[in-house]
């Protein structure tokens, strides 16, 4: 009878605490989460992407927060029945709960539902990867991008120009807003990975292989690009930038930049013979 007193009593602090102690860790780390996030509203609506600059990009920011909202949804309902189950059915003194067999409906639903949740996100992946890897016949500007040991080289084949990132030195690739970019990707050495994180894209660039990508601007400004695939002692520096521009300064970079090619004033500028996408590529890439 004592014992049974003692248990009791232990069973009631301990629901006390379990009533209490949570919930204020909780409340106390509101704040700072709100904090944490930098306060930028949409920011945390994109669940940490950054704002997309091209076309494909918003298809991919959709199809993430979709996931990222389906998956919230789901986690919430299943923390939710856990909780509810563990206060619900918590022990109560020595009485033994009401013993039950299966219910074959609920084990139905918990079986069917999984598949139906991976069918949705199988098929919305499906459409927007599709969406994201098509190439249009007649892109407005073809660019070679070739990606070497340690750095980056810009081909631009309709014009007869390549841009050669050097030791200190990072290349800026300069495109125009509101046109679709094809993008050729080769590789002289190992396998690199082009990521312009304001893409919300990636792609690998393969030795031996064209690898193709097409976006449409739609933003202007300077954005960030780097080698996301581990490829050799100095990956860290392969770093460029990208510069989304209005077309009439994407023509005057053409212009200035071939000028300074062909003046021989240029360590990161230089002259082609042009051809095919990429036969430039794959030609004179510096190693
Ligand atoms: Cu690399």
């Amino acid at each position: 009878m004592r014992r049974s007193t003692h248990c009791g009593a232990s069973l009631n602090g301990g629901s006390r605490s379990l009533r209490s102690t949570p919930w204020r860790r909780a409340l106390l780390l509101l704040p700072l989460i709100v904090l944490l996030s930098g306060c930028d509203k949409d920011k945390a609506l994109r669940f940490g992407f950054p704002e997309p600059v091209t076309q494909q990009g918003h298809r991919i920011l959709s199809l993430w927060t979709g996931a990222f909202w389906a998956a919230l949804v789901v986690g919430v309902f299943v923390y939710a029945l856990i909780l509810w189950a563990c206060f619900r059915f918590r022990r109560r003194g020595s009485r033994v709960p009401r013993q039950v067999h299966y219910n074959v409906p609920i084990e139905a639903l918990y079986v069917a539902l999984p598949f139906v949740i991976i069918g949705v996100l199988f098929y919305y992946t499906a459409r927007d990867e599709t969406y994201v890897d098509k190439l249009t016949k007649n892109p407005d500007v073809r660019i070679g991008v070739v990606g070497f040991q340690w750095n980056w080289q810009f081909n631009y084949p309709d014009e007869k120009l390549q841009v050669t990132g050097r030791p200190g030195q990072i290349p800026t690739l300069v495109l125009p807003v509101d046109k679709r970019i094809l993008f050729i990707e080769t590789s002289p050495d190992v396998i690199h990975s082009f990521w312009v994180p304001d893409f919300l894209f990636k792609r690998d660039v393969v030795p031996g292989r064209a690898n193709r990508f097409e976006v449409r601007t739609d933003k202007t400004g300077t954005f960030d690009g780097r080698c996301a695939e581990l490829c050799g002692v100095y990956h860290s520096r392969m770093l460029f930038t990208v510069k989304i521009v209005p077309e009439n300064e994407y023509k005057r970079f053409l212009i200035t930049a071939k000028a300074q090619a062909a003046a021989g004033k240029s360590d990161i500028y230089s002259t082609t013979s042009g051809g095919t996408a990429t036969a430039a590529v794959t030609a004179g890439s510096p190693h």
